[in-house]
């Protein structure tokens, strides 16, 4: 079940996703959306979000997040074939101990290269 009550609707990426702020948009359907990360920790990081108001993985119900992780796939596909990559990264952090610093749900996939690391 989801906890609507523990979601801030003013976060940076509900505002991207109404279109409040800019973000470079590339990818959307019915429930998702990807945009590129504005902080890359490589070439192709891009961001997947639901379109739903959900803080993070502890706060999402089943069904958002199978659509989340369909799309997941379908960018982390995408992005590898884009940049040639030899691997592709999933990151997905869960409140501040945590590391997520953006409470609306989100999903980092950043292509990977044989040798190269990923920027801190
Ligand atoms: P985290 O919650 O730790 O997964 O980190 C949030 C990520 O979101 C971080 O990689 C930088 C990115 N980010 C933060 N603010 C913006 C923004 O305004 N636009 C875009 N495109 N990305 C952002």
């Amino acid at each position: 079940m989801q906890d609507t009550t523990r979601y801030d609707p003013d976060n940076i990426f509900a505002k991207i996703m109404r279109g409040d702020m800019p973000a470079h948009r590339v990818y959307e359907d019915e429930h998702t959306f990807a945009f590129m990360d504005i902080m890359p920790r490589g070439d192709g990081h891009c961001l997947v979000i639901p379109k739903v108001g959900a803080r993070n993985i502890l706060d999402v119900t089943p069904e958002s997040l199978a659509a989340t992780m369909h799309t997941v796939q379908l960018i982390s596909r995408a992005v590898m074939k884009a940049f040639d990559a030899d691997g592709v990264t999933i990151q997905q952090f869960n409140e501040a101990a945590g590391g997520q610093m953006v409470f609306h749900l989100h999903f980092h996939v950043i292509p990977r290269f044989n040798g190269v690391s990923l920027k801190p």
